[in-house]
């Protein structure tokens, strides 16, 4: 028999957590179990959730809303089909709105994860891509991309290709529309990531975002291949994981994907309540197959705490799964003055990304690229910061105005 198990953590200050885990191994598989006939029983044997364990935690102090348990149920693949909405039906469908209960993490059997090819490109993929395999990645995000044109945008991906970025990507709100429809643009921004190539000899991902309806996003991402995206961003909670799913195990979508955790908010951030960060943006956004994975960071504009990024960033690239590895790309208010903390945190193996810590440079984004690549350049070969801007204008002009780690 096969299983997955999922942990949850359930608060109550007086139930008794053996039994409130019984009745969810039971409840959530064949329904009722001691009521039923013997040979019933034998019937549905293998359709029953199974309890692992029930570790209780009774605060030592008594303040009422903190008595909790960490309780893990399996339940037998073949209760479901082997998806990832059948998978959170089944694990977290009805209980996820009985009471305060959290979904902290799955195992999933071998069995369910066949159906999971993984990224497509994944950390090593995505480097050979670019002819980068010894630093971490630097990503700029187009800002301020609403109401402008072909020309407009083409001038902002040119400024931000010059500072020698890795990758360029859309910013997840520019939809489809008249003046930077999915096809011209990617051919505008294709033709200037040549033209920048000529200048500063490096490659270059653009990653178009996939927007619109369900039903049309396989033939949008065509086209823009077909036009030459090297890349694809995909707000995957507001269409669920299978769509990602979908996307990513598909033979003709030939480059990457970098999902963006918009809505994740709704998700992951209460103690209660929802799924835990590192399972949202974590686990399941690399089975689901993307090959970057942003985040909020712990130290910018959009705070997650650290160990909630580590335990992501783990997930990412951890080796207890046998699919490729996602790049974490932790983000929001990023600057090149945190780049040391990023480094320590997460190694090389991580996209350094930013809108604002580029754009907002006081000498144009080409010199927030440039500001930011000094940083990376400088924290790889363990210098200060504020030493390398002694001989670094634009890391010196960044730091001047957003200083370093806070
Ligand atoms: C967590 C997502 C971050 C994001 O999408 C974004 O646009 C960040 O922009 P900045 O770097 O904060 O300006």
């Amino acid at each position: 028999m096969s299983y997955c198990t999922a942990t949850y953590r359930i608060y109550d200050d007086k139930a008794d957590f053996h039994k409130k885990a019984e009745s969810i191994a039971v409840g959530m598989t064949v329904g009722t179990w001691t009521e039923l006939p013997q040979v019933k029983q034998e019937q549905m044997r293998g359709h029953l959730g199974r309890v692992e364990s029930v570790h209780v935690h009774d605060p030592q102090s008594g303040v009422p809303g903190e008595r909790y348990a960490d309780v893990s149920i399996s339940y037998p693949d073949i209760n479901f089909t082997s998806d990832i909405p059948a998978l959170l039906i089944t694990v977290f469908g009805k209980i996820s709105m009985d009471g305060r209960i959290k979904l902290l993490d799955l195992k999933l059997s071998d069995a369910f994860m066949s159906a999971y090819p993984g990224p497509k490109f994944g950390i090593q993929g995505v480097r050979d891509l670019l002819g980068v395999h010894h630093r971490p990645l630097l990503m700029s995000i187009f800002k301020a991309v609403i109401g402008y044109d072909l020309n407009g945008l083409r001038e902002q991906f040119m400024v931000q290709a010059l500072g020698g970025v890795d990758l360029i990507k859309d910013d997840e709100i520019l939809f489809e529309n008249p003046l930077t429809p999915i096809e011209q643009r990617v051919r505008v921004c294709r033709e200037a990531a040549e033209e920048a190539k000529r200048i500063t000899g490096k490659e270059l991902l653009y990653a178009v975002n996939l927007t619109g309806r369900t039903s049309s996003l396989k033939e949008q991402a065509l086209r823009a291949i077909d036009a030459g995206a090297s890349a694809l961003l995909f707000s995957v909670l507001p269409y669920g994981f299978d769509v990602l799913h979908e996307l990513s195990s598909d033979p003709e979508i030939t480059v990457p994907i970098a999902a963006h955790p918009s809505l994740a908010g709704a998700l992951y951030p209460s103690p209660h309540y929802g799924i835990a960060a590192s399972l949202l943006l974590g686990k399941l956004m690399r089975i689901a197959g993307a090959d970057l994975v942003l985040f909020p960071s712990p130290y910018g504009s959009v705070v997650m705490p650290r160990e909630e990024n580590l335990a992501i960033q783990r997930e990412l690239v951890s080796p207890e799964l046998a699919i490729r590895s996602s790049f974490p790309v932790p983000s929001a208010g990023i600057h090149p003055g945190l780049v040391p903390q990023i480094l320590s945190d997460f190694g090389t193996d991580v996209v350094v990304n930013a809108g604002g810590g580029i754009h907002g440079h006081p000498e144009g984004a080409s010199s927030g690229g440039r500001a930011f690549l000094q940083a990376i350049d400088a924290s790889l070969n363990g210098v200060p910061l504020a030493k390398a801007a002694e001989s670094l204008p634009e890391l010196k002009a960044a730091l001047d105005i957003w200083g370093g780690r806070k």
